[in-house]
């Protein structure tokens, strides 16, 4: 192996370094998806304008393949039960994030009150302007799938998605939608607004599920 001046494989390109430094750090590099890259800094990522909301513009709705669809406000939604989660994130443009905490209250337990029909395979994640994202409803009723309005202990800033976004930490970032407006439960698969741009329908970072035929 060919070393440079200061000891290092010259051949080393930038993903590799910072996989070393995850070690480094004693994190288990089996955490960094592959393609990935660890950062401490929370990039913003989204299309269209961050919207503004006044007192009591926001709501979310619960409805599509439900017996009972139904509305809730913020205050509805943050007097549920809630649970913290910390969990490592990863967006297709290549950061992934470890350790980051979240408040919210579990999709499944928002589904269920609504009582959700035989039948029910994906859901659709509506947010402000019209973003989507699809998940099939294994995922999106998973332990770890929330409804989150708390990031770090501190309410979820605008550009983040606040007041409130979907968290669905197993898949890419792309398919956890800030501004959510809506949870739609489906029979059937459908492309949300990155998946109908080239995006990979499912998005499991581990098997680096990035676009179409991945
Ligand atoms: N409403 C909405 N949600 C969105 C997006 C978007 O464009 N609009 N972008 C997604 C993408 S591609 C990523 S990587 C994450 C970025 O979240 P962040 O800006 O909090 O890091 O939000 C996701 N959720
Ligand atoms: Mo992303």
């Amino acid at each position: 192996m060919q070393m440079n001046f200061w000891g290092q494989n010259r051949y080393m390109g930038f993903f590799d370094r910072n996989r070393d430094e995850v070690v480094a750090q004693g994190f288990d590099p089996a955490r960094l998806p592959p393609g990935q890259y660890l950062t401490d800094r929370f990039p913003v990522l989204h299309v269209g304008d961050v919207p503004t909301y006044g007192p009591g513009d926001w709501n979310l709705t619960i409805g599509g393949l439900v017996d009972t669809p139904y509305v809730l406000t913020f205050e509805q939604l943050t007097a549920l039960p809630s649970v913290t989660l910390t969990t490592d994130i990863h967006c297709v443009t290549k950061w992934s994030k470890f350790d980051t905490v979240w408040r919210g209250v579990r999709v499944r337990d928002l589904l269920e009150a609504a009582g959700v029909q035989a039948g029910a395979t994906h859901i659709m994640g509506h947010a402000e302007h019209g973003y989507t994202a699809n998940l099939p409803f294994d995922d999106a009723t998973r332990d770890e799938s929330l409804v989150v309005w708390e990031f770090d202990n501190e309410p979820i800033e605008p550009i983040h998605g606040g007041p409130v976004r979907l968290l669905v930490p197993n898949l890419y970032f792309w398919k956890s939608p800030k501004w959510l407006r809506g949870i739609e439960v489906m029979n059937t698969d459908k492309p949300g607004f990155w998946e109908r741009n080239g995006y990979h329908m499912y998005g499991d970072p581990f098997l680096e599920q990035r676009h179409w035929g991945d």
